[in-house]
């Protein structure tokens, strides 16, 4: 800090100048520092965390996480990935007027996995929900842990009672998928991790049906000594912002204790979203909290679903906590498009 000072002295009573580009460094040293006490401030975690456990539910499970969640004129709807005693997973609504409390459970599975088949041989996970402009209709992107390995399933409904199962979207190993709401140049956009040569970047697709896809790149990468320097995959899905897509993403990191999952951000450009306009350099939310801490799988943050409410102008990050209980976060809308704006810009990512 005493070293900004003096720059600051010298720069107002000297006559010496100093060099621009000892002024610049100054300047990004201040904006960083700025911005990453934005970072570790921006989502304040519910007080009645966590909001859904094992034990709230109507049938014997042994764990509820990763929900997706989507706001509905009644309320919100989460569709939770949950565990059975046998240890596969399947998917079940809840809903709840505030997003918060009095979650309604479904008494049964809302969408169980066809176990005798090849693609959902060992069960459905971490579903992603999206509204579909043209459609009319919600996609539901999912894993289903197939006998070749985890791959991505789509599913598109209307009101959550009968779902049409489309099938498999690519072939294994794939996971961590959410489509976008509309469609770029004719054509929707897929986002999705898949593993190539052992390395888990961040995939963007198109395709023209939601049937056949193609022109797979790779949106963003894994950053070595990060945070996000092992692993990197979507979390919710994306949020139109009048700056871009907001996307949030978790990232891994390996220690020697076990793996970290965290929560990090990205604006894609609004018509273009395979172009990443900024990415954080900070994490905006990690495992703090016991229940965050302590679990089946711990130290895990695990976001799959989001909301904003309009008149609030509240965002809401639903997650799973350690892999065995759904917890909420929430953050001002304006101060999460305030602190995307001070990260830095991408030039290939
Ligand atoms: C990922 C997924 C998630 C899980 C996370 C942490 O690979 O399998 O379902 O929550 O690991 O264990």
């Amino acid at each position: 800090m005493a070293f900004f000072c003096r720059i600051d002295f010298y720069r107002s009573r000297c006559t010496v100048r100093l060099p621009v580009s000892v002024c610049q460094f100054r300047d990004r040293i201040m904006a960083d520092n700025i911005r990453e006490h934005l970072a570790h401030d921006l989502f304040r975690r519910y007080e009645g965390n966590p909001i859904l456990e094992a034990k709230d539910w109507p049938y014997p499970v042994n764990s509820v996480f990763n929900p997706a969640a989507i706001k509905l004129s009644d309320g919100t709807l989460l569709l939770a990935r949950v565990e059975d005693l046998r240890g596969f997973s399947h998917l079940t609504l809840c809903k709840s007027k505030d997003g918060l409390t009095n979650w309604q459970i479904d008494d049964k599975p809302t969408m169980e996995a066809d176990h005798g088949s090849h693609e959902e041989r060992w069960g459905l996970e971490d579903p992603r929900i999206v509204w579909l402009e043209e459609q009319g209709q919600f996609a539901i992107t999912y894993v289903s842990f197939s006998e070749g390995g985890p791959l991505v399933s789509l599913a598109i409904t209307k009101n959550f009672h009968t779902f049409a199962r489309m099938g498999a979207m690519l072939p294994p190993e794939d996971k961590d998928a959410c489509l976008f709401p509309r469609r770029f140049n004719g054509r929707f956009a897929l986002i999705h991790r898949p593993i190539v040569r052992g390395e888990a970047h961040i995939w963007i697709s198109s395709s023209p049906d939601l049937k056949h896809w193609g022109d797979h790149r790779v949106l963003m990468q894994t950053r070595t000594g990060f945070w996000d320097g092992q692993r990197i995959g979507l979390a919710c899905q994306p949020i139109e912002i009048p700056e871009g897509w907001l996307v949030f993403y978790h990232g891994v990191r390996a220690t020697a204790a076990g793996q970290i999952y965290r929560i990090g951000a990205v604006l894609l450009d609004i018509e273009q979203p395979w172009n990443v306009l900024r990415r954080s350099e900070e994490w905006l939310l990690g495992p703090r909290m016991d229940y965050e801490r302590i679990g089946d799988v711990s130290d895990v943050v695990f976001v799959t679903g989001a909301t904003v409410n309009k008149e609030s102008n509240m965002l809401y990050l639903y997650y799973g906590a350690a892999d065995d209980k759904i917890a909420v976060a929430m953050a001002d809308m304006d101060a999460v498009r305030e602190y995307m704006m001070m990260c830095p810009e991408s030039k290939s990512d």
